[in-house]
């Protein structure tokens, strides 16, 4: 923060957050079916922060690409641009950063990739930030302000303490774009998993942020107009005795404001040896917990030192538990350890099912850069980079079965009986889900009314049939639709609304799965994205080769 004498420099500033290509997680083709204009599903939270960061002196403009193009030829007023990224937008970075480099501006790039592969940006930028940039980024921009000599690499010494963090400036983006609002508690994980970047990145000590913190957050996300919010942790119970001590604020602040905000975050398999932890999370109105699975297979497990998942009773057990708590569990698949062959697929398939999982995502195994995981396959020289969807060599499999064992495993998850099958056998088969699901619909101040749910109703209905008849299968779609329909009519298990809603939900992975599957083996299904980037002038060309 500034703190001299010398007038500061009013800055203009730009951050750029580029588009992502299709995937399981973005629910691209749901989002045009959705009531209003709903272009991204999770805001990025990183723009809100890195501009909660800087003195307000200064003027701040957040591009969310997903949401609006950029307009190049407007950038051209701003003295700073900033372009952040994790391992899938990389392409579309350097594109971006090539466009970029000719302004006036001085062009800096932080985010997930820049911390693990900062050479890839050589040449496109006149600065990296290095890993987290709490700390630089402020002093890097008091700097510029003053007019004091700025480095080309930052790198903080430190862990940024979480309880320093200022709230993020939700209002400087368009809210309106989005299903879901986000916010982060806390950083780092303290398990060992091989193929992991965050430990490198964020350390195995969670550090966390105070109660008081994440109230007003959740306060800022609720006063921008949103009633969902992802908590983006990487694991939200890294540090249980921390998360314990915090989540009673929430769940007073949620009580006294009528439960306004519907959660969602990201934690280990380990949350289900915790009740009193599960019904806390329920209390503060938690709905959904992503969790990373990875494998049925405790070979692959013990092998990627995923350890948490195998130790205890087994992983099923404790999916049912963490469902009897009211708490609905997507969760992620990874293929392509050591120890699968071309029968994980089905195994993959089988535990999924047996699971009641409906949203699953299931990619390839990715050797990201500075991970333990990739210093291994390097020293066995098993890295490559003439690939589009895998970057290393699988052991007991071609690549090609690895790609199309993927891509048929997720067909076969994601037809449109196994998906609402795994949805109705979810909130059907566990009396205790179902309760705590009453109790929790029961305390909701949700203010909708029966006409605002038909028209919604109306909306999406209308917009799904719209999106098959574009495809030519609008007579078998419905057909789909209504045999299923029909099935969970028999056992009561959901409303026309929200099945109507879960329809627009799947239509997104069959298009994703089924439509266009080939198109997603080479763009969004994987995080490799394309191997090469044409750069104009050669800049960028074969700098995938770093991967
Ligand atoms: C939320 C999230 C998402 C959201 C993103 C929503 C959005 N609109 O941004 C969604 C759900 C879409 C998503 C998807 C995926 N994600 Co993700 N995601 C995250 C998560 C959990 C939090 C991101 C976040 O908001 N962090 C909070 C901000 C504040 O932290 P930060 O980005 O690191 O920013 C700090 C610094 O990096 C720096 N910084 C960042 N950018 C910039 C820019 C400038 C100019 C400056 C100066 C500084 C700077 O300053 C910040 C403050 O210190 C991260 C994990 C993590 N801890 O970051 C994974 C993470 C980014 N995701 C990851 C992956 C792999 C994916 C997927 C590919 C998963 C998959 N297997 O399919 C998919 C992508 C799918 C696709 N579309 O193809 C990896 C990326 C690996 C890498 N190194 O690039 C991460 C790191 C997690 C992991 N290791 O698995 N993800
Ligand atoms: S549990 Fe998740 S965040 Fe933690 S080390 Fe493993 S993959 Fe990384």
């Amino acid at each position: 923060m500034y703190t001299g004498g010398i007038p500061l420099k009013r800055l203009s500033i730009c951050l750029i957050a580029p588009k992502f290509e299709p995937s399981y997680w973005g629910r691209e083709y749901a989002l045009p079916l959705l009531p209003g204009d709903k272009r991204a599903w999770t805001m990025p939270g990183v723009l809100t922060l890195l501009a909660g960061l800087l003195p307000a002196t200064h003027e701040v403009v957040l591009i969310d690409e997903s949401v609006e193009a950029i307009d190049f030829e407007a950038l051209r007023r701003f003295d700073v641009i900033g372009v952040t990224g994790q391992i899938v937008q990389r392409a579309r970075m350097v594109e971006i950063l090539e466009h970029v480099r000719d302004l006036p501006a001085t062009v800096v790039v932080g985010g997930p990739y820049a911390a693990i592969n900062e050479k890839f940006f050589a040449g496109l930028c006149d600065v990296v930030f290095v890993g987290e940039a709490d700390q630089t980024w402020p002093d890097f921009i008091e700097a510029l302000a003053q007019g004091a000599p700025v480095e080309a690499r930052y790198e903080q010494k430190e862990p940024t303490d979480m309880s320093t963090l200022p709230p993020s400036r939700f209002e400087l983006l368009k809210t309106k774009h989005y299903v879901s609002a986000s916010i982060q508690y806390s950083r780092g994980c303290p398990f060992t998993c091989e193929f992991c970047d965050i430990i490198v990145i964020f350390g195995r000590r969670p550090r966390v942020k105070t109660p008081e913190q994440v109230v007003a957050e959740l306060e800022g996300v609720r006063q921008a107009g949103f009633s969902v919010c992802v908590v983006v942790d990487d694991n939200f119970i890294g540090n249980k005795v921390a998360v314990k001590k915090m989540l009673p604020a929430v769940i007073k602040w949620q009580e006294e404001n009528g439960y306004p905000l519907s959660l969602a975050t990201e934690a280990t398999l380990n949350l289900a040896d915790d009740p009193e932890l599960m019904d806390l999370m329920v209390q503060a109105n938690f709905r959904e917990v992503f969790i990373g699975i990875e494998s049925p297979r405790a070979e692959s497990l013990k092998e990627t030192k995923k350890l948490q998942n195998i130790r205890g009773e087994s992983m099923l057990s404790k999916l049912d538990h963490i469902r009897d708590a009211g708490l609905v569990t997507s969760a992620g698949f990874i293929v392509g350890f050591d120890n699968d062959d071309t029968r994980i697929f089905q195994e993959q398939v089988q535990f999924i099912e047996a699971a009641s999982i409906a949203q699953v995502s299931v990619g390839l195994l990715v050797a990201l850069p500075k991970t333990p995981l990739y210093d291994r396959l390097g020293a066995e020289g098993r890295l490559t980079d003439d690939n589009d969807a895998c970057n290393f060599v699988p052991k007991q499999m071609s690549r090609e079965e690895l790609v199309d064992g993927c891509a048929d495993a997720l067909r076969e998850l994601y037809s449109a009986e196994a998906f609402l099958g795994r949805v109705v056998r979810n909130v059907t088969s566990s009396e205790g889900f179902r309760e705590k699901r009453a109790a929790m619909a029961a305390r909701a101040d949700t203010g909708g009314s029966v006409i605002g749910a038909l028209v919604s109703s109306g909306i999406i209905g209308f917009r799904l049939a719209r999106a098959m008849a574009r495809e030519g299968m609008l007579w078998r779609g419905i057909q789909m639709y209504m045999r299923e329909y029909r099935k969970q009519r028999a056992v009561k298990a959901m409303s026309f609304p929200v099945f109507l809603y879960l329809c627009a939900l799947h239509w997104h992975h069959y298009r994703q799965t089924h439509l266009y599957a080939r198109d997603n083996t080479e763009r969004g299904m994987n995080i490799i994205g394309p191997a090469r980037v044409e750069a104009k002038e050669g800049v960028a060309k074969n700098h995938m080769a770093d991967v």
